[in-house]
């Protein structure tokens, strides 16, 4: 069956071919790291991070933690998505609730377009973390929302458009700190300000993901269900190990799983990704995709330190996900 995948072309999307003799379904950028850690003033580190295409060319929120190891968001422009400008100062939010506003950490962000703005999600520090919600229309103005949910949540990754009338958000609830578990929950809000209907969506399940998981890129709307990949963690002697893989979930019910692969798509393996701050962590939160040719750019953190990218293409990772789910 051909896959109708539901997104606009997108015919700049950064692009390397497969290289030739491999059969990945996905591959690295060679120059990795796409965002080396000192892009930006001040910055110590530039990772799990979110980009989008914008008025032709690519913006994008930035996890930066800065030299005194301040974790915060700042805006980046770029005309290629490889080449990044990112701002020498955190997003400054407009909030009409300066309580809400008060500034503990952000991190981890999501960009995803929804009807005619950009949202951004991430973990915010109020008595601890929880998915904050905004939204810029030009990545230079950003309003910021109400929480989504009580702390201790993270990992807030919105649909990019309302399922069933309502906004849509995976979200996955935590603790205060290194959390030891994860499953992904599926919440609804008529409004992005109030959530409910919350519904189990998946859990740890295999080695690779045997500690916790949680949503990476907005999910990606195709004719086999929506196209959701994701980080899972495995905890050795050493500490945790964090990679990713990719499942389907059902386009009307995208708490029910379609399929999700048993094996990890892409774990950490090269020097860039074994070697930071935090070592052996590959950690996605964007993935462009040009719906002419269904190629994919993933943007991940790579050791909590830098951030790359790695291509795909969607039918053919759907298709991966599909053979490569336990009968
Ligand atoms: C998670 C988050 C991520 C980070 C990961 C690995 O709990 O803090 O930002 O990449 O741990 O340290």
């Amino acid at each position: 069956m051909s896959l109708t995948v539901y997104c606009p072309p997108l015919a700049n999307i950064p692009w390397e071919d497969r290289p030739q003799g491999s059969h990945a379904v996905i591959w690295r950028y060679s120059a990795n790291p796409v965002i080396p850690r000192n892009a930006a003033l001040n910055s110590n580190s530039i990772f799990n991070s979110a980009v989008v295409p914008f008025n032709g060319h690519f913006a994008g929120v930035f996890r930066v933690d800065d030299t005194r190891r301040v974790m915060n968001l700042r805006a980046g422009f770029s005309e290629d998505g490889l080449c990044w400008h990112i701002q020498a100062e955190p997003i400054q939010f407009i909030c009409e609730d300066a309580e809400l506003a008060r500034f503990e950490h952000r991190y981890d962000p999501r960009v995803c377009w929804i009807e005619d703005r950009y949202y951004v999600t991430w973990c915010n520090g109020y008595h601890g973390p929880t998915i904050g919600v905004g939204y810029t229309f030009d990545f230079r103005t950003f309003y910021q929302l109400e929480n989504a949910f009580l702390p201790y949540n993270r990992n807030g990754v919105l649909f990019p458009r309302k399922i069933r009338g309502k906004y849509a958000m995976l979200s996955r609830p935590s603790d205060r700190g290194h959390t030891p578990f994860g499953d992904i929950f599926y919440s609804e809000s008529p409004d992005l300000i109030h959530w409910g209907r919350h519904r189990w969506v998946l859990g740890p399940f295999a080695p690779w993901c045997s500690t916790k998981i949680g949503a990476g890129p907005t999910p990606i709307e195709t004719s086999e269900g929506w196209l959701l990949i994701y980080h899972g963690v495995i905890t050795s002697c050493n500490g945790f190990t964090y990679s990713f893989s990719a499942l389907l979930l059902d386009l009307d019910e995208p708490w029910r799983v379609i399929a999700r692969a048993e094996p990890y798509l892409l774990s950490p393996q090269t020097p860039y990704e074994c070697v930071g701050d935090v070592p052996n962590v590959v950690f996605p939160c964007a993935a462009l995709v040009d719906g002419a040719t269904g190629r994919m750019a993933i943007y991940y953190g790579a050791a909590d330190t830098v951030t790359a990218l790695a291509f795909a293409y969607v039918h053919e990772l759907v298709d991966w996900v599909k053979a490569n789910t336990a009968k």
